[in-house]
């Protein structure tokens, strides 16, 4: 099956979750217990990487097709199978009784597992010539960080000022449903539990050297250029509940 990611995302939007009800059927109980489990050994939860969403030079001169065609087929790629080898071999620890490796499994299994979902998050929160943000979307940044601009320069700083390889990230806290703005580091260090992302920038260099080398502020800044901002709209209602 696809990553559960995906194919909520291809179902997404607020039209789509008013009719299903907030992250339904997907997550009963019901159909959680009778989903997938494949005959054989493999993983129950197999992820696939799914189709990148536009050509690879769609985002030129931005990100250059030879950075998306290695970041997407070759990193992403290799996230999704190490998260698959990660839940395979859980599984066969289990089937064994045999944890002895669990702590560097628990600990692939964030850094994969998250390396998926934000590398999902950011290559579809992207497009050429997007859209800017609605005054919906303003409306809730300029709560949250006091104006558009404020959110953008915190944005921008913090993922700028990453240390090593890692992410900006724009999230929902559910806890006191609010956005806010973290920096992780690898893709797993210093979140926040709970934490929604809803946009993602990846500054491991992979994402931008070949083009930027050393320029990583000016990567952000261009960055800021392809954000699909009705993708991160759309992502909000269809995650984020103030209920
Ligand atoms: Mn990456």
């Amino acid at each position: 099956m696809d990553t559960g990611l995906s194919r909520r995302d291809l179902l997404g939007g607020a039209g789509a979750v008013a009719t299903l009800g907030l992250l339904a059927p997907f997550f009963t109980w019901e159909a959680m217990a009778s989903s997938s489990k494949e005959a054989g050994d493999k993983p129950a939860f197999a992820h696939k990487l799914p189709p990148l969403p536009y050509s690879e030079d769609a985002l030129e001169p931005i990100i250059d097709r030879q950075t998306v065609n290695i970041h997407y087929n070759k990193h992403f790629a290799g996230y999704v199978t190490g998260l698959n080898d990660t839940l395979d071999k859980l599984e066969k620890a289990r089937a064994a009784g045999d944890f002895s490796a669990i702590k560097s499994l628990s600990r692939d299994l964030a850094f994969h597992g998250s390396g998926v979902v934000l590398h999902w998050i950011y290559f579809t929160t992207v497009r050429p010539k997007p859209a800017g943000p609605s005054d919906a979307v303003r409306k809730v940044l300029a709560r949250d960080f006091g104006s558009f601009d404020n959110f953008w320069k915190q944005f921008a700083a913090a993922t700028n000022q990453v240390e090593a390889s890692g992410w900006g990230i724009l999230g929902w806290e559910p806890f006191s449903k609010r956005l806010v703005i973290m920096q992780a580091e690898k893709h797993q260090n210093l979140t926040s539990w709970g934490l929604m992302p809803l946009l993602v920038c990846d500054v491991w260099e992979h994402a931008y050297y070949l083009k930027y080398q050393n320029r990583r502020s000016e990567y952000v800044e261009n960055f800021k250029n392809i954000i699909d901002w009705k993708k991160v709209e759309e992502r909000f209602a269809t995650y984020c509940s103030r209920g």
